[in-house]
């Protein structure tokens, strides 16, 4: 199965790249984002600067600095509305444009955080299945990449667990 759910600090991860639920300055922020420019170190915003930011539901990478992934894929989920403007598409266009940036750098692996489910508010059990079914999708009719769904809190954890049953 290439598609994987582990709980955990996406950080660490050795996969060729991890996504970054950034937002569209890229210049950082908390969550997991804080946490992605804290371990990879100053040079990190130092190259986000020069990417002149990222719309909604597009993806943009960067080198990794001193993480072990090589790559940073940072893309910037919907900020949850309602789900009248459009969030669901967005949610599907960050998981799909971060994928397609791992294909064409030819990548073997890739871990994704659950974009939009912290601070962004987007409801988890929908996030779930748009991150699930994106990924599965690309997968079958393109590529054979490894994907890592790293959740930090359990309950990602356990309707991740029970989406791949
Ligand atoms: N590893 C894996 N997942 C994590 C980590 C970590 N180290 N830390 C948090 N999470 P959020 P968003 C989970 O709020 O909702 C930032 O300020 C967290 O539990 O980081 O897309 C950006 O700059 C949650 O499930 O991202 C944007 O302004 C998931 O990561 C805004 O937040 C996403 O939570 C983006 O909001």
């Amino acid at each position: 199965m290439p598609i994987k759910v582990i709980q955990g600090d996406i950080t660490q991860m050795k996969t060729d790249a991890i996504v970054n639920a950034a937002n569209t300055s890229l210049l950082g922020g908390g969550g997991v984002d804080g946490a992605i420019h804290r371990a990879a170190g100053p040079k990190l915003l130092e190259e986000c600067k020069t990417l002149n930011g990222c719309a909604t539901g597009q993806a943009k990478y960067t080198q990794g600095y001193q993480l072990a992934a090589r790559y940073i894929i940072h893309t910037v989920g919907p900020i949850w509305q309602g789900g009248a403007k459009g969030e669901e598409e967005l949610l599907a266009s960050a998981y799909l444009n971060s994928l397609k940036i791992a294909e064409c750098l030819k990548l073997n692996s890739i871990a994704f955080p659950n974009i939009s489910t912290g601070v962004y508010g987007f409801p988890k059990e929908k996030a779930v299945e748009i991150a699930y079914n994106t990924v599965n999708l690309f997968l079958r009719t393109t590529s054979t990449m490894e994907v890592y769904f790293v959740c930090f809190d359990a309950e990602n954890l356990s309707l991740y667990q029970n989406k791949l049953i």
